[in-house]
This record gives C-alpha cells, structure tokens and sequence, in this order.
C-alpha cells in the first residue's frame, strides 16, 4: 500500500476506529481497533410483481449518502436505495421485465452479469441510459438456479460507477435446486456477501483514484465492505449456513478461508450449482467470480471468514501484491452462532447438478486471446485496445466454440464473455480443479497462464449490440482491456 494513502486514511481515523487495511490483520501488523460487531447489512429482496405473465421489476439508479465510517458521510450511488442494490429474485422459466430508471445525473448502463439474454438487452457500454431516462429490457430466465450479477458497464466509467456502488445481486432459483434440501431461508441461512476493498478521503468521501498505476494494476482499497458494511457482524441461530458470494471489488483477489482452517463445501460456482459439493479449506475469488459455500458453524462458536496468503503459479509474492492478491491474511466477516440444532444435520446431497461431461478428446481451438501489458498503453487483448466502433470477432449463432485465453502480461486478469455460461476446458493443458469444472463466466488467467473454455453461443447479439468479452479488473476494463463480438446467423 501506498504510504500517502496510509496517512490518509489514518487522518480521517483520528479518534474513529478506521486505520489503513483496518480490516487486515487481526493480530498483525497494521492491526486496529476494527470490533467486527456491526450487523451485517443484507440486501432487500427485490421479487417482482406479476403483470401479463411477466415478472416485473423496478429499479432507480441514484445518488445516496451512506454512512460507513461513524460520523462521516460518504456520497454513494445505489439502486433503489444509497449503495448497491436489491437482490432481484426470478425463476428459470419467467419472462422479466425491468425498468432502469436513471437518477444519477450523469450517463449510466446496467449490465445482467451472467444472465444469458441476447446482446439488445445486455446493458453493455452501447446501452446508455440518459440521465432521467427509463431503460426497458425484457428476456426470459432460461438458465439455471444461480447467482448472478448486475453492475454499471459504462465506458470509461465501470470501475468509478461501481465503485460508488452501482451494483447488486440477481438470484435464480428453479425446481431441481429446490428439491436438494440446501440452506434457503434468505437472511436466516441462506446469506449473500458482496466483497468489496474501498478507500476513503479524508472527508469521508469514496477515494477513487484512475491514474496510470490504477490502470496497470487495477484499484486496490484499503477498507473492507461486505454487502456496505464495514466491520461486519453476523450472529446465526442455524448451524448451516450457505453463502452465495460475489467478488464484487474493482481489482481484489481473495483468497477466502476461516481463520480455524476449518473444512467447507462448494456447492456452486458463477453459473449454477456444482455436479457434487467439492470439500474445501480455501477458495480463490478473482473479481466478477461467484461461488456459494455451505459451512457448519455450531453454538457457541465464534469464526472470521478471512482472505489468506496464497502463492501463484509463476509468480512470487512481490508480484502478487502488484496484482491485487495480498501477502498478508485479513479479516472479513465476523460470525457467531447460537445454534442449537447441532445433531442430526443431514449430509449434503451427493450429487446436485447433471452436467454435461467435458469433451475427453481434445477440441481444436476457435479463437485465442493473447493478454498483454504495454507501457505506456496498458493491457491488451491481441495487440489492441478497446473501440466501441470496431467488431472482433464473428461468432455463428448456436456453434459451440473453444476459446483460448493466454496470459503473456506479469498480472493475473479475470476475463468474463458476455452472453454465454462457459466450462473451463485445462489451465496450462491441466484438467482445471474440481470447484472449477461447474458452469463458469468469468476466469482468472494467471500471468504466463493459457486456459482453455468451452462455450455454446446460444442467444444473439448484432453488431448494433455485441456481447463484450473483457477483463474484470474494472481499471483493465476502462482502461481498454475489453473487445466485442457478434451472434448471428450465417448470412
Ligand atoms: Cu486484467
């Protein structure tokens, strides 16, 4: 971290509990009286009205004020109310109609992050909602139980807009998850986490900063968020609990675990629920990822969901640090559990979702993606930059493609494909691990890394509204680390 921002934050502490990565270290270095005894904020329900077979939704982009450290008063921007967003609730097999409605006084777009719909109502960076104006989209929900995502995906402007809060949850449900028995009492043992690193001047204010730094190594905050709370509290009556978590940070890598290493279980990556629960102690979360955790945590007990040191393939520490992951453990979540129901806790369902086999026999590759970083441009996509008026590639409707990501940039980047669910095919010709081998939309390509995805290009998109395909680190995204393509017909 960067002295000055030290100071800084350190100035707008004085007599508050805020320091720099206040958050980090409990019994570290940078320790600070952070108690984590704030109650959790969790997200409203947003589930619709029914109206002509449709599932209806209304949301507001607008300007707020929250209040995340005691005594100041930070300008935020949120939906339907001062930072982030509802969860919107739908099932597979609902028609949805949004309205969008504007009220930020400045250019905005919303993004349906992992939803499969077609290009037109993506909400990409051709998708501007005016300030004042009401965007309309409608699709059907014909995927399956997950959780999804929606965010600005303004140009130029992601990474500030998100980081002002411009994002919120998109949960689907559908009846095979239903009949699993998985924690889903929302709020009670069915919890969402939003991460997020945030930096703050000395005002109080957001501190967003996108210089030339930024946009090599992508905005790093040194305060943790989740779900807008800072020093968060969460107090379960329930032994089990599942976690739907979004990596919702512009450029942070985690690497989460609780801090008694206990052992967790995956039941679902970004697009839907694993084939069967993967036992865990550790799991990596680069921005954009999704992954829901089912843990047991019994009476009396007190455990921190943390981010631990990780080591990279390729990459020493030093690196890592550049690149958003860091060196030192910190805390996230604090949680406390007054369960009573500790005996008889069924196993987890052996299997939770039939997916289709990944292809034994290897696939020749439809397109590669070559990441790069140039001085003095930043990161690349096969040589070039972002242009809103150029279309990169060419996809026919209904073909299912290979594509190859290869990472020759010192930095790990969490590339996301609009429009479609992926599986990862092999990192470096490996079969990917286990939590990995689900339903996928974004993936981290580490530096020096080539990884292989298989997709199927089922919805459309023209090139009045191509699908995006671009890095998550946000600053990589604005800064142009981003292309498009189409879906269409064979002409
Ligand atoms: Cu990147």
């Amino acid at each position: 971290m960067d002295r000055r921002t030290f100071l800084k934050v350190s100035a707008l502490g004085a007599g508050v509990a805020i320091a720099p990565m206040m958050l980090l270290n409990r019994g570290g270095a940078l320790a600070a009286p952070i108690n984590f005894d704030a109650p959790l904020s969790v997200p409203p329900l947003l589930e619709g009205r029914i109206e002509q077979h449709k599932r209806v939704f209304e949301l507001s982009l607008q300007n707020g004020s929250s209040e995340f450290v005691p005594g100041y008063q930070t300008p935020t921007f949120g939906i339907n109310g001062a930072y982030l967003g509802p969860v919107i609730r739908a099932r597979k097999g609902d028609r949805v109609a949004i309205s969008v409605r504007n009220q930020l006084g400045e250019p905005s777009t919303l993004h349906w992050h992992g939803v499969k719909l077609p290009g037109d109502m993506d909400g990409g960076p051709h998708q501007v909602i005016a300030p004042g104006e009401i965007w309309r989209p409608e699709f059907m929900i014909d995927q399956p139980a997950s959780m999804q995502w929606y965010h600005s995906h303004a140009w130029h402007r992601t990474g500030e807009q998100v980081f002002k809060g411009l994002a919120g949850l998109f949960i689907i449900d559908d009846d095979q998850s239903d009949g699993l028995g998985l924690p889903n009492e929302y709020g009670v043992d069915d919890i969402p986490l939003v991460l997020q690193d945030r930096s703050f001047n000395r005002d109080g204010s957001f501190r967003y900063v996108a210089g030339m730094h930024q946009r090599m190594a992508g905005l790093l905050g040194n305060v943790m968020l989740v779900n807008g709370t800072v020093g968060p509290h969460l107090h379960t009556s329930k032994t089990r609990t599942r976690f739907r978590i979004l990596n919702g940070s512009n450029a942070r890598i985690y690497n989460l675990a609780f801090d008694d290493q206990r052992p967790f279980q995956q039941i679902a990556s970004d697009g839907g629920l694993l084939a069967e629960p993967v036992t865990l102690s550790r799991i990596r979360l680069a921005p954009g990822e999704r992954a829901e955790l089912v843990v047991d945590i019994k009476g009396g007990e007190e455990v921190f969901l943390q981010h631990q040191p990780m080591s990279l393939p390729g990459g020493g520490m030093m690196m890592a640090m550049t690149a958003g992951i860091d060196a030192a453990a910190f805390d996230i979540l604090r949680i406390t559990s007054s369960a009573t129901d500790v005996s008889g806790l069924p196993a987890l369902p052996r299997r939770l979702a039939t997916l289709p086999p990944l292809p034994s026999s290897p696939r020749g590759v439809s397109r590669q993606f070559v990441l790069d970083t140039q001085m003095m441009v930043g990161s690349t996509i096969n040589g070039k930059q972002m242009n809103l008026q150029r279309i990169d590639h060419k996809v026919v409707l209904g073909e299912e493609e290979v594509w190859e990501f290869v990472n020759r940039s010192p930095m790990p980047h969490p590339m996301h494909i609009h429009g479609v669910q992926f599986r990862v095919l092999s990192r470096n010709g490996h079969l990917p691990a286990k939590n990995e081998q689900g339903i996928k939309d974004t993936v981290l390509i580490h530096s020096d890394e080539v990884v292989r995805i298989l997709a199927s290009f089922d919805h459309p998109a023209s090139s009045r509204f191509p699908y995006m395909f671009h890095c998550h680190n946000l600053e990589h995204e604005d800064g142009g680390m981003m292309g498009q393509f189409t879906v269409e017909h064979l002409a």
